[in-house]
């Protein structure tokens, strides 16, 4: 069922003994919104955890004393920023299976319902947007730490309030957080403006891997195995490289390919108006948004590379660009 931001605050609180759970490989909007939920809620005097499949180093901060230890036992599931059940992010547990989850507050078109009850704002442009309003409704104080984990999940999905999805909302929101007293340019720095060493090694040889088709209108990124054994780099860090190849001037389908293991890609779409990224990850089980989406392939990279060019070059087509 389709609910209102006014039934979510109700429902959270009526809730105790909570956990949050986002999507797999979750990125700041997903762990940023987990983390104001369960800060807010404990900040009431509920039970609330999280647990995230990974947590990359600069998301770190925002999820200390939060994880749920293996023997605790919720008695309500809440999801944050995850579009479908497949893509939860379960792993090494069965709570998905021990009961339903209750609640899911997010922010994707693509979102298929999959929750006993779904709070989808398809206008905000983060999750966290959409949380930071329930809170409101829930008359949840704003304190600092609540604000940072909201601003990493919204600061994040604009990228850093460049992107289309950045309305005046998103920025109302976000000077309501500058007035919990956050420190912006610390945040945004450590954020969105340093990489680790082994994050550098890996980008210098994703970036040579770069290749343009379409005549420049599709530019692909295919990090390997290899690339991610040799640089030492962890996954969560690589997530900024998506950006990469749409930033080049004539393209209209940005892709970047990750090995995760071998055989099996994710593959990040990002698209310059009028393309829709979220047309083509929908072709491979995926989905997200129009101008940002995600989907998996399993195979040869040769295979993996083939068969996203001819749902890009389909796309290209069909917008009349090709
Ligand atoms: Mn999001």
């Amino acid at each position: 069922m389709r609910i209102s931001k006014e039934q979510a605050a109700a429902m959270l609180l009526a809730m105790d003994d909570i956990l949050i759970l986002a999507h797999e490989n979750p990125d700041g909007d997903a762990v940023g919104s987990a983390c104001a939920l369960c800060r807010a809620l404990r900040s009431i005097g509920k039970n609330a955890w999280i647990h995230l499949e990974s947590i990359s180093r600069t998301d770190a901060f925002m999820a200390e004393g939060l994880t749920a230890s293996d023997d605790f036992a919720p008695r309500h599931l809440v999801a944050v920023d995850t579009a479908d059940a497949k893509i939860l992010g379960v792993g090494g547990t069965d709570y998905d299976k021990q009961c339903k989850i209750e609640l899911n507050i997010d922010h994707h078109i693509s979102n298929a319902f999959f929750a006993e009850n779904t709070c989808l704002d398809t206008d905000a442009a983060a999750a966290a947007e959409a949380v930071f309003d329930v809170l409101k409704l829930m008359k949840i104080p704003l304190t600092r730490d609540i604000a940072e984990c909201l601003y990493v999940g919204i600061a994040t999905d604009t990228g850093c309030f460049r992107f289309a999805n950045t309305t005046a909302k998103t920025l109302r929101t976000a000077a309501d957080l500058a007035d919990a007293g956050i420190d912006l340019a610390n945040i945004n720095r450590l954020q969105f403006e340093t990489k680790s060493k082994e994050y550098a090694a890996f980008e210098k040889m994703a970036i040579a891997s770069m290749r343009t088709y379409f005549d420049g209108k599709c530019a692909m990124i295919v990090a390997t195995n290899e690339m991610f054994t040799q640089s030492g780099v962890t996954d969560g860090e690589t997530q900024v490289l998506s950006s990469v190849p749409r930033q080049i001037e004539g393209v209209y389908v940005g892709i970047t390919m990750k090995e995760k293991k071998k055989g099996l890609f994710r593959i990040s779409v990002r698209t310059n108006e009028p393309a829709d990224a979220s047309a083509i990850a929908q072709h491979l089980g995926g989905g997200g948004h129009k101008m940002a989406a995600g989907c998996s392939f399993e195979g040869s990279q040769e295979d993996a590379v083939r068969t996203i060019l001819r749902y890009t070059e389909e796309e290209l087509k069909k917008i009349g660009l090709l």
